[in-house]
């Protein structure tokens, strides 16, 4: 297989400078990596808070975003034995960790200290190749279909463990907030798959269309209900509450309000990132009413291996559309507006 020396990529000189698509050396892995002949990616909100710099952790620049990248392994350095050349493989979020640290040796990577992210502190998937650490790259079963499995690399792995972190079980209700986004459409079938009832909450008819396509229950739109707190409860068992809120919103108020809705004893789990935002809930009703607020961030190499497993095995189907790479900043601008029900996936030129 012969790897030419400059590809075509998604590159930001700095934050919020207009995306460029153009040539750049293709990159050489090192011993412990493979390189990966990307030939999708999904655009998730998280490229969009990255450019923009929204977050209190810096950003590598020049900058090549992506973190759901699926592709073939073209080249591998001289330590790797997972991965044999023509493997398909994928690229996430953590793209290394140090492997020695008490959270990797727990199997905690995530919260590794001097874990790499891609496309945010290492270079990422909107590129030709890409490189990441063999360890913590995705197996790909070939049956599998590039395109649809490339939103499980984050926003699938991501919701599946925010599930399992909730607590919630098979036959209780969670509250997905933001169901009709990338993560939530996602969030929406993991649940079902695991047995659990669902109350999407997002805003407008096309997102309602949706997740009523991906069979949830109910809706909830945020941008016409006159008490939202009374609507979501409504929905629910007895009318206590939701067991769990997941939360992927990318606005502030929900966070502050699924203490209003979350059942006694119930989990609310944040997992969206919207910029300078505050988690807030009543001292008084978290303790009498016994609520749990938690933050669940990606997933580690086993949630890895399950949620790309629920998807090999036909339970999780999530809409997405498919646009060429050059199309990133259309994307991004339709992503800003709240415009995209379920995901993007760019196709990369061969
Ligand atoms: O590991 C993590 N914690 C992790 C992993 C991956 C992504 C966190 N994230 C973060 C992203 O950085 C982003 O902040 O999760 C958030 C959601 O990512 P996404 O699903 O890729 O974004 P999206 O497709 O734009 O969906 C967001 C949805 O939120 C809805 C929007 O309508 C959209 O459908 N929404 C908003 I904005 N305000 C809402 C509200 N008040 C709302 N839905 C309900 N109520
Ligand atoms: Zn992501």
């Amino acid at each position: 297989m012969s790897i030419p020396e400059t590809q075509w990529a998604q590159v930001a000189e700095s934050v919020g400078a207009p995306l460029q698509f153009k040539q750049i050396p293709v990159p050489k892995p090192g011993p412990d990596q493979i390189l990966v002949k990307i030939r999708y990616s999904g655009v998730c909100h998280t490229d969009l808070h990255a450019w923009k710099g929204h977050w209190p952790l810096p950003v590598k620049f020049p900058l090549v975003g992506g973190h759901e990248g699926a592709g073939v392994v073209v080249a591998k350095g001289s330590l790797v034995t997972g991965f044999d050349i023509g493997d398909h493989a994928g690229l996430k979020w953590i793209n290394s960790s140090c492997s020695e640290c008490e959270h990797c040796r727990q199997a905690d990577e995530p919260l590794c200290p001097n874990a790499q992210m891609s496309g945010y502190t290492v270079d990422g998937t909107f590129q030709q190749y890409a490189v990441g650490k063999a360890t913590l790259a995705s197996k790909i079963p070939k049956n599998v279909p590039l395109d649809a499995v490339a939103p499980v690399l984050c926003a699938g792995i991501t919701v599946y463990k925010g599930l399992k972190e909730s607590g919630v079980r098979p036959g209780e209700t969670v509250a997905i907030v933001g169901a009709g986004g990338g993560l939530g459409s996602l969030a929406q079938q993991y649940a079902k798959a695991m047995g659990i009832r669902v109350v999407a909450v997002d805003g407008g008819d096309e997102k309602r269309a949706m997740c009523e396509s991906l069979g949830t229950e109910t809706y909830v739109d945020f941008t016409k209900s006159k008490d939202l707190v009374a609507d979501v409860k409504a929905t629910t068992p007895e009318g206590l509450g939701a067991h769990a809120v997941i939360l992927l919103a990318v606005s502030e108020k929900p966070f502050q309000q699924a203490a209003e809705y979350v059942r006694s004893h119930g989990t609310i789990v944040a997992i969206g990132l919207p910029p300078d935002a505050f988690l807030k809930a009543p001292v008084f009703n978290t303790v009498v009413r016994m609520i749990t607020i938690k933050g669940s961030y990606v997933g580690n190499k086993q949630d890895g291996v399950e949620a790309i497993d629920f998807f090999a095995r036909g339970l999780i189907k999530a809409p997405f559309q498919i646009a060429p790479l050059k199309d990133l900043p259309k994307i991004f601008d339709l992503m800003e507006e709240g415009k995209i029900a379920g995901r993007y996936v760019l196709e990369i030129p061969e």
